[in-house]
This record gives structure tokens, sequence and C-alpha cells, in this order.
């Protein structure tokens, strides 16, 4: 058995901020109904920087000198093809954060208790692998990770076995 073909290219952006993280509601499309960083396909015609930078400014309205911190490679056997995923992150942005279309901004705090009364990081209503490598980006420790899924009913991904390292 091999990985499905093509390899598909996606971004995923996040803000961190003095022990924050700036995450998204997927209003619609992929992974509609949970909380993840800004991001989406890598377009021919740019690179994955480019392609996360766009996709920042499109969902959350905001401009950020990310930084390139992770790769993933999600194989998920039934499904048409393979996702390898750039993981970007920035300190600082530029802009007012704004709702789009596609996603819903939201703060919430990485720190168990939070002094500005923000809600946790909502784990529950996030890819399951998330909290796997969220740890190693908000230290900053650059990251690499592969995740092995089964293709449940309606599509959903069941995670089956994932390594993540530094
Ligand atoms: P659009 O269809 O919206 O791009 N994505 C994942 N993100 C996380 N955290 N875990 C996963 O594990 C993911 N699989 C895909 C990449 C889809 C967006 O969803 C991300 C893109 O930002 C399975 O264009």
């Amino acid at each position: 058995w091999l990985p499905p073909l093509p390899i598909k290219y996606y971004t995923v952006a996040h803000i961190v901020q003095n022990d924050k993280i700036l995450l998204g509601y997927k209003k619609r499309g992929f992974g509609q109904g949970k909380y993840n960083g800004f991001g989406g396909k890598v377009e021919p015609n740019e690179s994955s920087l480019q392609a996360a930078i766009r996709e920042l400014e499109e969902e959350a309205g905001i401009k950020a000198p990310l930084k390139h911190i992770g790769v993933l490679l999600f194989i998920v056997n039934g499904a048409d093809k393979t996702f390898h995923i750039d993981i970007y992150y920035a300190e600082e942005f530029e802009g007012t954060i704004t709702e789009s279309d596609e996603m819903k901004p939201e703060w919430f705090s990485l720190s168990t208790n939070d002094k500005d009364g923000l809600p946790p990081v909502p784990w529950d209503k996030m890819w399951d692998t998330d909290h796997c490598w969220i740890p190693l980006l908000r230290e900053g420790k650059p990251f690499r990770g592969r995740a092995d899924f089964d293709k449940g009913e309606s599509g959903v991904f069941i995670p089956r076995r994932w390594w993540y390292g530094l």
C-alpha cells in the first residue's frame, strides 16, 4: 500500500502572543466546525510562504511576518490525495483582526490559569493531532510530523498513528 497521490500543499498560520493564540472557527468547507490556524491551498503560481501570507490576510484581515516552524504530512487511507502542510507563526501582526465568510478569529489562552480571562484552547473542537505540535509551536521549536488516518463515514478522518518530533 502506498500513500494516495497527488501530494497537495497547504498552509496553516498562527499568531502567538504572550501565551495566547489566535485561532479561527471554520465556518464552511473542509474542517467546518473546527478551530484551526488560518490557511489553505498553495496555488501553482506562488510559494508556500506567499500562500500563507495571502490566506492569513484573506481569512483574518491581517498581515504578519510569518516564520516557518513545522512540516506535517497527513496520509489518509481512502482519500484521493496526501496533505503536506507547512506551519507558520508570527508574534506580531498589522491591521485589524476581521471575521471573513470562511473564518471567525478568536483568541485563546495557552496557559492553564489565564489572567486576561481568555478561554482555554478548545482542543475538543480541533484536529485530533493538533495537541501534539501546538506546544512545540508555543515554545518556538521547529518540528515535523506525520499522521496516518483512516477515512470514516461522511469523510471524517480517524487518526490511527502519528509521530511528531523536533
Ligand atoms: P481549505 O480547504 O480551507 O484548506 N488542514 C489541517 N489543519 C490541521 N491543524 N490538522 C489537519 O489534520 C489538517 N488537514 C488540513 C490546511 C484546508 C485547511 O485545513 C488545514 C488548510 O489550512 C488532518 O482551503
